[in-house]
């Protein structure tokens, strides 16, 4: 090969088709890719060049079943899932890609060829973080699933041209930078230049002669679709997932305007149209922010339902007997991930009236049957509310299907269901209670238009069983469902931790458990033993020292590896309480000041990690992020305490960093205010891969609790069903602070880690509040017993048989939480789909 960097690598021979099992073969492909499909000077092959050659070269396999699936698909038209989600967190991809198709060792023999070690040219790999977080990575998993378990369910979003912004920590605080995912471009993306469909914004509506009426005028974009081939495991099927890109087109360009100097004005649609996929959440304080944002979520859904959903439908039903509007939902199941995608309800119904010319009911029936709606937030700002005007002024025939959608419901409960008559108001879609502001409900849309309404953990949909959504169950009792959340085991276990994974397949003598992951119990029996307790802990310390190195580059601190290793990564959010965590910290710092030698021989040494992105807008997260840094400064550099204690920021947090923090983890925090975190999915994460968890009764804590058994999880904290009972208290002065929440905070207000100002943060906890809800999420309420359970911990970590029992358990435990599961029951419950394997 000209210009490789290795000698060895001059006597491959380049091979265009690809060959999945020998290694000489597969060099050969690389090599094709490296001169073939070029990027780079012919004169460099460094592990950048290596790495995306080497990823063609994968991407091959990939293209060839993403082949044979769609053309097994379209000739067996099968009924199909499309998952619309303004949110992916897919990380990188080769590791699981090869992983996957079971060719690791054979490109790991081959890149040897090159000179290269594969883990080398994996780290070269951008993280794709076209998402925030939970929400985001949730539908990465599924349709990992959904490819590996052959059901016919595509992914849809959006091609964002700056994903998740990349966190540098200053002395600042949290600092914001664009994060170039593409840069130098995606080799999983396959650009389809065949599938560009219009999407319109703005016009008005018409009223034609025959009454129907149409939507014109305005300006109308391209959306062109991005397909990334996602592999099932151990399986010939992968699936798509379809990002659409926004474009404006030769007409759109004014070539006069351009050639008379008017450079800006002649490619006016190309900028806005630019501007669609620029960032993911752009922010929304202004308007033009807000009119964006609505932008994005109507442009994925009208996309995806043109092309994807309406065309394929008519496409293939030439080929049926039947081929009737009414056959639609047999053929198609849309589920919205959360409110963002509601406008598909709508979009669906001007479809079917005004451009194939059906009436309002058969349309209506055919939407709400199609139509399924998972809630992941009882969050009252979260809950999506959008401007009737802006709604009106970009999509004005979409705003009067809503307003008939709204009608109709109204009319609905009158005639049918008058006991609650009274209630209509606040479950009605359209607010107008503020005449200045009237907005549309998305969450209120979504649940009278979807068959089907569910929450994401057992405790989760009860709450909106018996509280957010309660006067709708009276009306549909059974619409709505419980889906608990789930993982995918092959990214979580088998790939991110193959120390730990080769001994759960040699002691339960199968590696079965990668796509039945129940098999775990099996673990159970050999909870005691200790030949597997002697392996569990070699791994367990293998993981940690990878993860001490991580931190090492990372931030410069060293951390002992037979320390305690804590950690808490997930979004900066109050009611997550990474404040609790970290003045638990404070307070630990404090004891230790005051011991003498001797008694901080006894204390069990502890390194507490804390990981997460703040909303860049979001000023309480950030003064959090901040203290966090703070804190660590001093306590990791007083060598009268940092022994027994280390505190780390870690920066940057992403899914690549989680697969080597979760690992290494022993500990790790899960300590919402109960009741307001949904679910959770990192819990799952840590739990599976043999680290007990500390936490609240919140989301999906509560079903790891039960599956893991009470004696392996470190419970605290008030219960959902007291919180509003306690804030009440607070309100009304009953409440007694702990001296040692005083002390924690006290120490703080000191400036014994630096002069910044934490009074807000500070008042926040305290009542007085300028956010006018004093110490909302309780972290003083919870304070002594979040210390009284972490004295539990250090007590049992001391125990060392005692702690990988309880670490063993915990992966015995975790079968459940498989999103293998949880995709099973959508295909059965929900979407009623039927697994179809390509032969
Ligand atoms: C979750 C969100 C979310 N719930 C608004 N809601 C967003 C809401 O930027 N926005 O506008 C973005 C995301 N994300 C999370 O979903 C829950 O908090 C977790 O508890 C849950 O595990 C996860 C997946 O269900």
């Amino acid at each position: 090969m000209p210009g490789s960097n290795s000698a060895a690598a001059e006597k491959v021979k380049p091979a265009a088709s690809p060959a999945a099992d020998k290694p000489a073969e597969i060099a050969g492909n690389i090599s094709y890719h490296a001169q073939y499909s070029p990027h780079f000077s012919p004169l460099a092959f460094g592990p950048e060049e290596a790495f995306y050659a080497t990823a063609e070269s994968v991407r091959d396999h990939l293209i060839e079943r993403w082949n044979d699936t769609y053309v097994h698909f379209h000739k067996t038209d099968p009924k199909q899932t499309y998952y619309l989600s303004m949110e992916y967190l897919q990380g990188r991809a080769l590791t699981n890609a090869v992983g996957n198709l079971g060719i690791t060792g054979a490109y790991a023999e081959a890149v040897k060829k090159f000179g290269y070690e594969l883990e080398a040219l994996v780290g070269q790999e951008k993280d794709a973080a076209l998402g925030n977080g939970g929400l985001g990575r949730l539908a990465s998993c599924f349709l990992d699933s959904m490819a590996t378990l052959n059901l016919p369910a595509w992914g849809y979003g959006l091609r964002y041209r700056y994903g998740l912004f990349k966190q540098v920590i200053t002395k600042e605080g949290q600092e914001e930078m664009a994060e170039d995912w593409l840069d130098k471009f995606s080799p999983w993306e396959i650009p389809r230049h065949d599938v560009v469909f219009p999407v319109r914004f703005f016009g008005h509506v018409e009223i034609l002669p025959d009454g129907s009426r149409k939507w014109v005028g305005g300006e109308v974009l391209k959306a062109l679709a991005y397909d990334v081939p996602i592999p099932g495991y151990k399986t010939k099927n992968a699936i798509s997932l379809r990002l659409w890109e926004a474009k404006a087109t030769a007409e759109d360009f004014n070539l006069f305007q351009f050639n008379d100097g008017q450079y800006e004005s002649s490619a006016q649609l190309h900028a806005r149209a630019e501007q669609i996929c620029a960032v993911l959440y752009p922010g929304d304080a202004t308007e033009e922010g807000k009119l964006l944002r609505l932008k994005q979520q109507f442009f994925l859904c009208s996309a995806s339902l043109q092309v994807d959903m309406i065309a394929r439908f008519k496409e293939r039903k030439a080929d049926r007997v039947s081929g009737k509007w009414s056959e639609f939902p047999s053929k198609v199941a849309v589920q919205l991930n959360d409110t963002h995608p509601t406008l598909a309800i709508p979009e669906l119904m001007r479809l079917l009236m005004d451009e194939e010319g059906l009436g309002w009911d058969e349309a209506w029936d055919i939407t709400y049957r199609t139509v399924s709606y998972t809630n992941h937030t009882v969050l009252p700002e979260a809950l999506e509310k959008w401007s009737q005007i802006v709604m009106r002024k970009l999509l004005p025939r979409h705003m009067e299907i809503i307003e008939e959608i709204d009608k109709r419901f109204r009319e609905m409960v009158i005639s049918k269901h008058k006991e609650m008559e009274g209630k209509i108001d606040s479950m009605k879609v359209l607010d107008g209670s503020n005449p200045q502001k009237p907005v549309v409900r998305m969450a209120n849309l979504c649940v009278v238009s979807s068959h089907s309404v569910n929450g994401v953990a057992e405790l989760h949909s009860n709450i909106l069983k018996q509280e957010l959504f309660a006067d709708y169950v009276s009306i549909w009792p059974n619409k709505f469902q419980n889906k608990t959340n789930g993982i995918t085991p092959r990214r979580w276990l088998k790939f991110c931790n193959p120390e730990l994974s080769e001994i759960i397949t040699k002691w339960l003598k199968t590696d079965q458990w990668t796509s039945d992951l129940d098999l775990l119990t099996g673990l159970r029996k050999f909870a005691d033993d200790e030949k597997l307790h002697a392996e569990w802990a070699a791994a367990k310390l293998a993981c940690k020292k990878r993860l001490a190195k991580h931190v090492l580059d990372a931030t410069g601190v060293t951390i002992d590896p037979n320390s305690l290793f804590d950690i808490q990564i997930k979004r900066i959010h109050e009611y997550k309480r990474q404040l609790l965590n970290i003045l638990g910290a404070v307070y630990r710092y404090k004891k230790l000041k005051e011991m003498s030698a001797e008694e901080k021989q006894k204390v069990t040494p502890r390194t507490v990690m804390i990981g997460g992105k703040a909303f860049a807008t979001y000023t309480n997260a950030k003064r959090i992020v901040k203290l966090v840094n703070d804190v660590g400064a001093v306590v990791n550099n007083d060598p009268e305490v940092n022994k027994c204690l280390k505190v780390v920021f870690i920066p940057n947090y992403n899914v690549s960093v989680a697969e080597v923090l979760i690992p290494g983890s022993e500990l790790s925090q899960h300590i919402s205010t109960a009741g307001m975190e949904a679910s959770g999915t990192s819990n799952m994460k840590f739990s599976l891969n043999g680290c007990v968890i500390i936490g609240t009764l919140d989301g999906a804590n509560v079903e790891i609790r039960e599956e893991v058994g009470e004696d392996n999880f470190f419970l605290f904290g008030a219960k959902a069903d007291q919180v509003a009972g306690l804030r009440k208290d607070r309100e009304n002065g009953l409440f007694k602070p702990d001296p040692r929440f005083e002390e924690a905070k006290q120490l703080i207000r000191s400036g014994a880690f630096g002069s910044y100002n934490y009074e807000p943060l500070l008042d926040s906890l305290e009542g007085n509040s300028g956010f006018g809800r004093g110490d909302y999420f309780l972290v003083g309420y919870d304070f002594p017993g979040y210390i009284d359970a972490q004295d539990r911990v250090d007590a049992a970590y001391k125990d060392k048989k005692k702690w990988i029992k309880m670490s063993i358990l915990n992966t015995a435990g975790s079968g459940k939480f498989s999103s293998d599961r949880t995709i099973a029951q959508y295909a059965k419950e929900i979407w009623d789909i039927k697994p179809s394997p390509v032969a």
